[in-house]
């Protein structure tokens, strides 16, 4: 597809054409790398590509930051523990209008671009749907031209690569920092002490006035590693901070003096660990001392770093702070921000509490991304008062005025006070992390429509009566330049031929492939396209598993985090139901089928990992059944990350979206496929229930029971083996698993799977497994009437448009943040007759 968006707004002084290209890629190859072409490694040549690109976008990020510095305009301020931004290359090229020359470029240097993007590294510094959903929002934030921020942790390991050996999950540290990473620059020059443990004096001064001063805390620098964040066709480049720790002082000269020159290197390393490790797990509480600490290391360093930006833009005129700073809250992980602020503000600023409170509640927002209870975030009393003395004061104090406020709505009702207290005083007491996020934000949103509805019917339903227009909801979006445009250039192209390019800034304008969908060609292309997404797909699942696929078959994908919500078991129970059919009938209609599974689990989380396990021993057999394997594949692929994603996703007929009704927030994958062609075969789950909404009952499958049904079984009691009874089939699929026929040899190795779905199938998977079945049955029968498929599918990609991040941003920016875009305009365009030598 020509781009031909470089030529209006490029304000480089490297060209943007190919031969500029050609020489700042030779230029870095030498002069950054000391290398000439003979001697080059891959690796050499893939970073004097990403030299090359990264210098286009640094002119562009100094015109932005320049302009802001210039307007002071109102920044978004992203805080995020999670980062997951996958590869950098293929969308930095499309983003600033590079990538087919770069393309050309490289051909003429006897060079393949897709080559040398395979060997980029993803930097993985998130765990699922949390973390990529903030890396969407940078994306679009720079798009739209909104000021932003995000700022996150730079974790020397990312989260961990997955392999797969014997068919089960074995974890491998990722060092993604090892080679160098030409997308971030240190900016040393920015580093924030960050304080921890010690006590706390009060000292009434002269005047009156309590002052409350923080003793003996032992200290950690954070330093700044800055990463542009392009906008596509656009000038605008934002930022991404991520802080790294580093120790106070090199050696504790104490301890060095005294001769205890271990003791002295030990405390500079247990410092530095803050930032060493992604935690990898996304749904039970770990509750560890080092999380919390990674979660104050960002908090405390952010916050330091926005006031720092505020004082050299406004002074201390405080009552400006709101009205320049929107901070949004990425989960309650970051939400000691509230009482970071407050410190800063109270005890480093000397402003009034009451006047401190209003800046904060008028400057946080706060996203609820899970209703699971296993994943709302407590810190006990106990840990916080030794770790941060000084915020378990102001937590206290900000709990009393607000159960002031409480009482004052809802005199003598003491239940509900100690609800929603912010302390939960049951058992070992502790912090309620959401609480203190809701009652220190002006606004709360979940991120699709029925959570966002869940949200304030349950977990927040006290907070919600009390303040009714503080929640509201903010449905979820992807970013269409990476999902679409990177991810898919085939389609991409067929729909750029078709309807005109605009569609990449603005996604609904993909309704207008509605004009072309009954074009005989049109609907052939497409048919093509997508069958042509399926080979690299098939090239890589033979080269990482042996496994061979055929592309005239249908993709059947589910690829996500491994939950026991997410039913992937529901997946693998119909993938054996179909098995038994096709063993059972020879003569059976058919729709010939590959399943992909993907996905990591936590380390900790036994029941997922023994789900893979149970998964790659249905593939080996069936795999290997010449009775069945022309009609029923089964891959899982190991080491799921945003890169794989982007082959996997296109290549998808039909997505597995099969959550238990209620507990998936929203998902954005489901939203990914959708947009790639790919049918939803979904419960009323999530964002499902939206995406049913927009593509219409004819081009989903939508099955299984719902939120509501759910809430009632529970209630009066549910039993799954009602169901079993009733159904032969589930009958005879759950007897194969335990007749050891998938584990032979190690008799009961799937025993715990079975015992929890026949006991207390806490997520509903007998119940709906019928259900599931009917309706992958409806969905393989309308796979085989091709032309009633492809207009599914393309209907499908043309009612998408609403799942653009760029919508949700909007959203956001007028709702909550109330900010503007700031127009980086070209004009101080580079003289070429400036004395850098340019390339
Ligand atoms: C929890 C924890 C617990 C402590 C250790 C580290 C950790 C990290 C993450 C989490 C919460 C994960 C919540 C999450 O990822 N939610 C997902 O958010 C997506 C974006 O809004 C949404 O699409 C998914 O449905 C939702 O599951």
């Amino acid at each position: 597809m020509s781009n031909k968006l470089s030529d209006s707004w490029q304000v480089s002084c490297r060209g943007f054409d190919a031969e500029s290209l050609k020489k700042s890629i030779l230029n870095n190859l030498e002069y950054r790398l000391g290398k000439g072409m003979k001697r080059a490694t891959e690796y050499d040549k893939y970073l004097s590509v990403a030299y090359s690109v990264i210098e286009r976008m640094l002119e562009k990020w100094i015109l932005t930051q320049d302009k802001h510095g210039e307007v002071k305009p109102k920044r978004v301020y992203y805080l995020s523990m999670e980062f997951l931004m996958g590869r950098t290359l293929g969308n930095g090229l499309i983003n600033l209008g590079l990538y087919d020359q770069c393309q050309q470029a490289l051909q003429e240097m006897g060079l393949d671009l897709e080559e040398l993007r395979e060997i980029e590294v993803d930097a993985a510094l998130g765990n699922g749907g949390l973390g990529r959903l903030a890396a969407c929002f940078l994306d679009s934030l720079a798009t739209l031209g909104l000021p932003a921020f995000g700022y996150g942790i730079r974790y020397d390991y990312g989260l961990f690569h997955q392999k797969i050996i014997d068919g089960r999950q074995v974890e491998i540290p990722d060092r993604w920092l090892t080679l160098t990473n030409p997308w971030e620059i240190a900016r040393p020059e920015y580093q924030y002490p960050v304080r921890f443990g010690g006590y706390i004096e009060h000292q009434i001064e002269r005047n009156g006035t309590r002052k409350s001063v923080w003793h003996d805390s032992e200290e950690v620098y954070a330093i700044a590693y800055d990463t542009p964040t392009p906008g596509y066709d656009t000038n605008s480049v934002n930022t991404l901070r991520l802080w790294s720790a580093k120790s106070s002082e090199d050696f504790n000269l104490q301890d060095f003096n005294s001769g205890d020159y271990f003791a002295a290197v030990n405390k500079k390393v247990t410092s530095e660990n803050i930032t060493k490790v992604l935690y990898p797990d996304d749904s039970s509480k770990s509750g560890r001392e080092l999380r919390l600490r990674q979660e104050y290391f960002l908090v405390s360093a952010t916050m330091q770093d926005i006031v720092f930006r505020f004082k050299r833009e406004h002074g201390t005129q405080w009552k400006l702070f709101s009205s320049k700073a929107a901070i949004q809250l990425n989960d309650t992980h970051p939400a000691l921000a509230i009482p970071e602020l407050m410190r800063i503000l109270v005890d480093d600023e000397d402003l009034k509490w009451e006047r401190a409170w209003n800046i904060c509640t008028d400057t946080f927002g706060y996203t609820n991304h899970t209703l699971l209870p296993e994943a709302l975030e407590t810190w006990s009393v106990d840990i916080m008062e030794s770790l941060l003395p000084r915020h378990m004061e102001i937590i206290y104090l900000i709990n009393h005025n607000f159960m002031k406020e409480v009482m004052r709505y809802y005199p003598g009702q003491i239940d509900r006070m100690r609800r929603m207290s912010i302390i939960n005083e049951e058992g070992l007491k502790s912090v309620r992390m959401a609480h203190l996020a809701v009652a220190g934000s002006h606004k709360v949103n979940g991120v699709a429509a029925l959570h966002s509805q869940l949200m304030t019917d349950t977990i927040f339903s006290d907070f919600a009566a009390m303040s009714p227009g503080k929640f509201t909801n903010m449905t979820n979006g992807v970013t269409p330049r990476r999902w679409l445009r990177k991810a898919n250039l085939g389609l991409s192209s067929l729909i750029t031929d078709a309807i005109g390019n605009e569609w990449v800034k603005d996604l609904t304008k993909l309704r207008d492939l509605e004009n072309v969908v009954n074009d005989a060609q049109f609907r052939q292309q497409w048919r093509e396209v997508k069958h042509n997404c399926k080979l690299p797909l098939i090239d890589l699942i033979q080269h990482d598993t042996g496994i061979i696929l055929s592309p005239f078959t249908m993709f059947d994908v589910q690829v996500k985090r491994m939950h026991e919500y997410k039913r992937q078991l529901l997946f693998a129970l119909f993938i054996i139901a179909e098995y038994l059919r096709l063993k059972e009938d020879p003569n059976a209609i058919v729709t010939p089928r590959t399943c992909i599974i993907a996905g990591k689990a936590a380390p900790a989380y036994h029941m997922a990992k023994l789900i893979i396990l149970l998964i790659n021993r249905i593939a080996d057999t069936i795999n290997n059944d010449i009775d069945t394997r022309d009609f029923l594949r089964l891959a899982f692929v190991p080491n799921y990350r945003v890169s794989a994603a982007e082959k996997i996703i296109p290549a998808a007929n039909l997505s597995e979206q099969i959550s238990t009704a209620g507990k998936e927030a929203s998902g954005t994958g489901n939203m990914k496929f959708a947009l790639n062609g790919a049918i939803t075969m979904g419960t009323l789950d999530g964002a499902n229930v939206e995406i049913l909404g927009e593509v219409g009952k004819d081009n989903i499958f939508i099955f299984g029971h719902t939120a509501p049904e759910l809430m009632t079984m529970r209630r009066e009691g549910y039993d799954p083996q009602t169901y079993i009874e009733e159904s032969e089939i589930l009958q005879r699929v759950l007897h194969l698993i335990d007749c050891d026929f998938f584990s032979p040899g190690e008799p009961g190795l799937f025993r715990p799977i079975l015992d929890s779905i026949r006991h207390h199938d806490e997520y509903f998977v007998m119940a709906d497994f019928m259900k599931y079945l009917k309706a992958q049955d409806d969905a393989g029968t309308a796979y085989r009437d091709v032309e009633k498929w492809t207009t599914m599918s393309i209907l499908n990609v043309a009612r998408s448009g609403v799942f653009s991040s760029d919508r949700t941003i909007n959203e956001y920016a007028t709702e909550i943040w109330d900010v503007k875009p700031v127009l980086i305009s070209s004009e101080n365009e580079c003289n070429k007759n400036c004395p850098w030598s340019c390339g």
